[in-house]
This record gives C-alpha cells, sequence and structure tokens, in this order.
C-alpha cells in the first residue's frame, strides 16, 4: 500500500487528474476462475470495454501504472481464451491502464519461451509507454483479485503461488509463472538469456540475473497470491532442456551480452485483435 502511495505515474496524456485509488473501489478477493472455453467471438462480444489491442484504462481517474502484459505463447489457443476471460476483469478492477500482448513463436524451431519475452519487451515499448511488464504464462490464472498486477522496487514474483503445488513446495522459491518488473529492473538485469531451448533453466538463470545485479525478489502474501494452474499435454516442440542446469555455470559477463540487448528476431505477423495485440516472430539468434 504504501508502495502504491508513494508511486506517480506521469500524468501528461491522462484522461482524469484524479488518480485512482490504492485500494481500488470495485476490488473483490478470492475467486474461482472461469474456465469455460468460449468461442473467440463470444469473448469479443463480452469485453466491448476493450480498445483494438487489448487495451484499457479506466474512465474516472488515472491509473497509477501502465502495464505491458507479455504472454509467451505456442498453439494453446484453449488456454489463451481461458486467461484472457479471468485477466481483463482482473487489471479492469485493480483500474490499471494496459495492454495485452501476445508473442507466438513461429514453427518450426524449438520453444524458447525467454526469447519471446524479451521480444515482448522490445515490441511492447512501441505500443505502450509502459512503467511495468508483466511476463504471463498462458496457463496460470489469476485467483485472487487483491494481488496487483503492478511493479514494487523489487522485481515481483506474482506465481509463486499454484494450487497444483497447494501454494507452496518447490515452485515458491523459483521464478516462473508470472512476474513483474519495471523498465528499469529488466534492463537491469538485461532481460532473459537467449539460449535456453525446450522447457526449463530460464527462470534459474533470471533468479541468477536478479541476485547479479543486486536486487531482491519480492513475493505477495500467499493469502492473495494465488493462481490456479490449467493442465495440459506435453507441448509439440518443447521437450524438456537437457542443457537447463547450464544457468548455474553462467557469469555476470555472459549477463551483460546475452539477453534483451542482444535478441534479434523477426516479426512474421502483427495484428490488434479484440483481447490482445498478437505477434507472430521468429526468434533469429540464440545470443
Ligand atoms: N508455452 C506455449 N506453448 C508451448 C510451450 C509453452 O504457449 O508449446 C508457453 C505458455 O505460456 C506456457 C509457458 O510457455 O504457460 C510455460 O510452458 P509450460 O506450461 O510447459 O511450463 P510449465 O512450467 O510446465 O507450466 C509444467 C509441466 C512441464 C513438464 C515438466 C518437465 N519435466
Amino acid at each position: 500500500d504504501e508502495n502504491c502511495r508513494n508511486k506517480t505515474t506521469n500524468l501528461a496524456h491522462s484522461n482524469s487528474d484524479i488518480l485512482c485509488s490504492c485500494v481500488p473501489p470495485g476490488l473483490g478477493g478470492s475467486f474461482v476462475p472461469d474456465t469455460t472455453v468460449w468461442p473467440w467471438a463470444t469473448l469479443a462480444d463480452r469485453h466491448r470495454e476493450l480498445a483494438v489491442g487489448g487495451r484499457w484504462r479506466p474512465g474516472a481517474c488515472t491509473a497509477r501504472q501502465r502495464i505491458a502484459i507479455v504472454i509467451p505463447f505456442r498453439d494453446r489457443d484453449e488456454h489463451l481464451r481461458i486467461l484472457l476471460q479471468n485477466l481483463h476483469p482482473v487489471l479492469q478492477r485493480q483500474q490499471l491502464e494496459y495492454q495485452v500482448f501476445v508473442v507466438e513463436q513461429a514453427f518450426p524451431h524449438i520453444f524458447n519461451k525467454a526469447a519471446l519475452m524479451n521480444i515482448g519487451f522490445h515490441e511492447a515499448k512501441k505500443s505502450i509507454p509502459f512503467d511495468c511488464i508483466v511476463f504471463h504464462d498462458v496457463d496460470m490464472l489469476p485467483a485472487d483479485d487483491r494481488q496487483p498486477y503492478t511493479c514494487f522496487q523489487s522485481p515481483v514474483h506474482l506465481g509463486a503461488y499454484v494450487d497444483k503445488y497447494k501454494y507452496g513446495g518447490l515452485y515458491v522459491p523459483m521464478f516462473g509463472g508470472v512476474a513483474a518488473f519495471t523498465k528499469q529492473q529488466f534492463e537491469d538485469v538485461n532481460g532473459f538469456s537467449n539460449s535456453f531451448f525446450g522447457w526449463g533453466g530460464e527462470d534459474d538463470d533470471m533468479r541468477l540475473r536478479i541476485a547479479s545485479a543486486r536486487l531482491n525478489i519480492y513475493r505477495h502474501p500467499v493469502e492473495v497470491s494465488r493462481y490456479r494452474m490449467l493442465q495440459h499435454r506435453r507441448d509439440h516442440r518443447n521437450p524438456t532442456n537437457p542443457f537447463r542446469g547450464v544457468a548455474y555455470r553462467y557469469r555476470p559477463t555472459v549477463y551483460a551480452r546475452n539477453g534483451v540487448n542482444s535478441i534479434k528476431y523477426k516479426t512474421h505477423a502483427y495484428e490488434e485483435k479484440p483481447l490482445y495485440t498478437w505477434l507472430l516472430v521468429e526468434p533469429v539468434s540464440s545470443v
């Protein structure tokens, strides 16, 4: 709460000179995410409050932070529908100004989630002057309004507590699922490594990058920090990365040259859809 009060946003583009409350009036508590799979047309119809590209801002006050939500994605259409129908209402009840980006990796290469998140950072900067960027797995459903999708003095691990792991266990000290960085924090750690192909490792590497930049990781209390994880089968072209443990051998000299400052990619498609901004991309360098 104190963090919220200290934080003011640039009012130059505001639609009102009243700053939104630190405790938004429409905020609920915990809820059971809706996992119905609706057709896209139905979702678009239900979310007419959104501006094209999955953009929204509160009408009666100025949001305290502008947020870019980046979802690394491939071949999980049903999960995306389920996530968005739950996520948009949470962000709106929190009175945030935001835009949702879905960064999809083109086939046939092995999935590189970390590279997609670095690409999302560059692409989001072109569309919204964000204060905070949230990287969001498509299968993580928020289950409590009270965990803010905003940034703090340290990077925030929002996705630490997951129903699948009974809101505890091994997942907590990791850095996967959902995480928030200010622009500065993300640049200070030089984003994610571009060298993790397949499942695993990139989040451990990020923990080391954060420590190396002398930043802490902040987690909200488990009472409000809750996610429901959707079940899925092993994805096509995302095998467990046999080199994922290599993270522990990395050195700060590597962080400085392999990350958001070195990612190269091609953009095959860009489209502002009703619920999100879609990018189809291909990372073209592994360093
Ligand atoms: N993702 C996709 N498509 C893919 C793979 C991953 O969209 O083909 C994205 C998606 O946002 C997903 C995220 O990357 O939520 C993370 O991938 P994941 O869901 O496979 O990772 P998670 O940690 O995996 O959820 C848990 C089970 C993986 C098998 C365990 C291997 N030992």
